[in-house]
């Protein structure tokens, strides 16, 4: 099968990396360069580095291709899919992967006839210049937003085939949902005390993510499926643990400048929450010190 990637961050180099080893990848980048080059570190450390060159930004290519995986954050995702969406064949299916969540209308109103589906995973990369390094394997889900179920499903076998575990979910709502409740709890707090995942395991903090899952878990009750606040605080936790070691993406964002997801993690929380008349006054106030922060480096 023909596949495109859309962005060569971690994630797109590391499901281009897999896939490619049964089918033919090409990388759509922000240049014009017919070639991206990769070392590719897996994640067992005794395998051999590899290095790899893949075909991108050809056009015949994109108008061929079965699977157009888009990888970039959601604040990409509109501009990244718009100079491309008329060369994408009708028969092909658009896989929207993105931490946080608020781009699936806007993805459905540019492509209103194709399969859509979104997929949260949980497999981790780490990008240096032009290293790619697996740091850590995960679940992920893949789930039909538009269109075709079979095409989906099949899919997703494909996936679990080269990247396990992946699995088709009947109502990806709720994995992407539980991952953006996840990312509410971990991502602002690690950003503004610019601190690791497991450093959130203090008393204070435990307080503090107390507080954010009681206001997420009404939230996710109301929209998507029951849950506690006793259950997500022990989901919160599981990854907290699995993920000690490292920094959120947040962190990093803040980190090293850039702009942050907030307002498809925190801020799609709040908007829900106000649609269903539900209070977040700690989740808002989160969103506004990311907001702060950005504002100080991006003036
Ligand atoms: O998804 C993540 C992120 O960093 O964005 C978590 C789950 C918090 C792991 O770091």
């Amino acid at each position: 099968m023909k596949i495109t990637i859309v962005g060569a961050g971690a994630i797109g180099s590391l499901w281009g990396h897999q896939l490619n080893q049964h089918h033919l990848v090409q990388m759509w980048t922000r240049t014009d360069e017919p070639h991206y080059s990769l070392t590719f570190k897996p994640h067992d450390a005794s395998k051999l580095s590899q290095r790899l060159q893949l075909p991108a930004n050809n056009r015949e290519w994109l108008r061929q291709s079965d699977l157009v995986l888009v990888t970039v954050k959601a604040f990409q995702v509109i501009d990244a899919l718009r100079p491309i969406y008329q060369d994408i064949k009708p028969t092909s299916l658009v896989v929207i992967m993105h931490n946080g969540m608020g781009t699936q209308h806007s993805v459905t109103q540019l492509l209103p006839h194709h399969t859509i589906a979104y997929a949260t995973t949980a497999q981790a990369a780490f990008k240096q210049h032009d290293i790619v390094t697996h740091t850590g394997i995960g679940q992920t889900w893949l789930g039909l937003l538009q269109g075709e179920q079979q095409q989906v499903a099949d899919w997703a076998q494909q996936f679990h085939h080269i990247l396990p575990p992946c699995h088709c979910h009947p109502n990806i709502l709720e994995p992407l949902w539980l991952k953006l409740a996840i990312n509410c709890a971990i991502n602002p707090l690690t950003a503004i005390y610019q601190c690791t995942n497991g450093q959130l395991d203090s008393a204070e903090h435990q307080q503090q993510i107390t507080a954010i899952c009681h206001e997420v878990a009404q939230v996710m009750s109301q929209e998507v499926a029951p849950i506690t606040t006793e259950e997500l605080l022990t989901r919160v936790n599981q990854v907290i643990l699995a993920t000690q070691a490292n920094y959120s993406s947040m962190n990093r964002d803040v980190f090293h400048h850039r702009t942050t997801e907030i307002d498809y993690i925190t801020g799609y929380l709040i908007e829900t929450a106000r649609r269903h008349h539900i209070a977040s006054p700690y989740n808002e106030k989160l969103w506004q010190q990311i907001k702060q922060l950005e504002h100080h480096y991006h003036d």
